[in-house]
């Protein structure tokens, strides 16, 4: 085993998927031997139980009457400096970079030693919240006084260098999934409480915000020839989701789609799927099609960012244009039909899932990038108080 570090992992602890990877990624780098001290506004989502080398620390905002928001950037930064103060931390890690970049900044700046910070880049921190002109210049700000970034995707990489003009380096490291708790095996008692023995599951999962675009689902899936032989299961909470429930009764269709709520325990749902349907405007990476992908089931995705790096069509789904009402009428009419298909397709994703997405391969790669920070941080000079 190389050398244990002492990391502290700043995340949303909300069930996003930048949530789920800064989690995901502390409990395997703690099974490796890593202290991790996870410092978030909450117990993050997916951090389900302790393991040995795992610590979580809250952050207290204090409010007082001339303030319209307590601010939060200040008191994570201040709950930072402080655990690498008591916890001697080598390295910040921060997963999104609004404001956690800001905040790790700071505290590194209200160090007296060199820490350095590595920010992750995952989507929407870049392509919705950090293009907004209240943010931009932060955001560039944080991305070049970060001594490391990483990006989900290569597409996520370069959309950062071109809203941000910057060249500054910026690695990718894909997601990752666990895959033998993401694996196939359908619970026919568990699947009978959403659809018949010969009805086929289309399912969505997100956060139902207007990117993911689920309110497309119901279209296509209304258009189906094969609407009558299968149910939409929709899983998850959002912006969208009462909406959604008001077209589904306008389109007359409550007896066939299912509408789930938040739900936690997503490696039991997904493999009572027979196809997974992400629609979205774009995609940094799509860490929920990869789950399912991982499950052996087949997936139907948008061909805008990071899913092109994580599927080719025909082996594990297909990609289609979002945009293309008939493509994914086609598209998902072919997989309801066809169950020898689905196999085909699902056994394809997982075997791609196992060989580039597997969760002992990524984590090895974060692992390399933290040393080599170490060892930078080796030759630099004492900074004086
Ligand atoms: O925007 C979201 O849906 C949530 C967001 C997050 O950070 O929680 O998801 C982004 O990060 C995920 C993890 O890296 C990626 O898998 C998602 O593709 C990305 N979402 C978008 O780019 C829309």
């Amino acid at each position: 085993m190389s050398d244990p570090l002492r990391i502290g992992i700043v995340c949303y602890p909300k069930a996003g998927g930048s949530g789920i990877v800064a989690t995901e990624l502390g409990i395997e780098l703690a099974r490796r031997g890593h202290e991790i001290h996870f410092i978030s506004s909450a117990r993050p989502y997916r951090l389900s139980e302790m393991h040995e080398g795992l610590h979580v620390h809250l952050v207290e905002t204090a409010d007082y009457p001339l303030f319209d928001y307590p601010p939060y950037t200040l008191a994570l930064a201040v709950k930072m400096h402080q655990v690498a103060h008591f916890h001697n931390l080598d390295l910040f890690h921060v997963h999104y970079a609004i404001p956690h970049a800001a905040s790790a900044i700071l505290a590194r700046d209200m160090c007296k030693r060199c820490i350095p910070v590595v920010t992750t880049l995952h989507g929407t921190d870049i392509t919705l919240v950090g293009k907004h002109p209240s943010y931009h210049r932060i955001t560039r700000y944080c991305i070049e006084s970060s001594d490391a970034v990483t990006a989900v995707s290569d597409w996520l990489t370069s959309e950062t260098r071109r809203i941000f003009e910057t060249d500054k380096s910026i690695q990718t490291i894909p997601n990752f999934v666990d895959t033998e708790c993401f694996r196939p095996g359908c619970d026919m008692e568990m699947r009978r409480r959403f659809a018949k023995d010969d009805e086929v599951i289309l399912l969505h999962a997100s956060n139902f915000r207007p990117v993911k675009r689920a309110p497309f689902l119901l279209e296509v899936f209304n258009q189906l020839k094969n609407r009558d032989k299968s149910v939409l299961v929709l899983a998850g909470d959002g912006p969208e989701l009462a909406s959604m429930e008001h077209m589904v009764r306008e389109m007359g269709i409550e007896d066939r789609v299912r509408f789930l709520g938040a739900w936690d325990d997503m490696e039991s749902l997904l493999p009572l799927a027979d196809v997974f349907m992400v629609p979205s405007a774009h995609e940094s990476f799509g860490l929920a099609p990869l789950e399912a992908m991982s499950c052996g089931v087949p997936v139907l995705v948008t061909n805008v960012g990071g899913p092109n790096e994580v599927l080719i069509s025909g082996e594990g789904g297909e990609l289609l244009d979002p945009e293309d009402l008939q493509a994914w009428v086609v598209a998902c009419d072919r997989l309801v039909a066809d169950k020898k298909l689905r196999r085909d397709q699902g056994e394809a994703g997982r075997n791609r899932v196992l060989e580039l997405f597997a969760r002992e391969k990524v984590v090895d790669r974060y692992e390399v990038l933290f040393h080599s920070l170490m060892e930078v941080n080796s030759k630099a000079p004492e900074v004086v108080p």
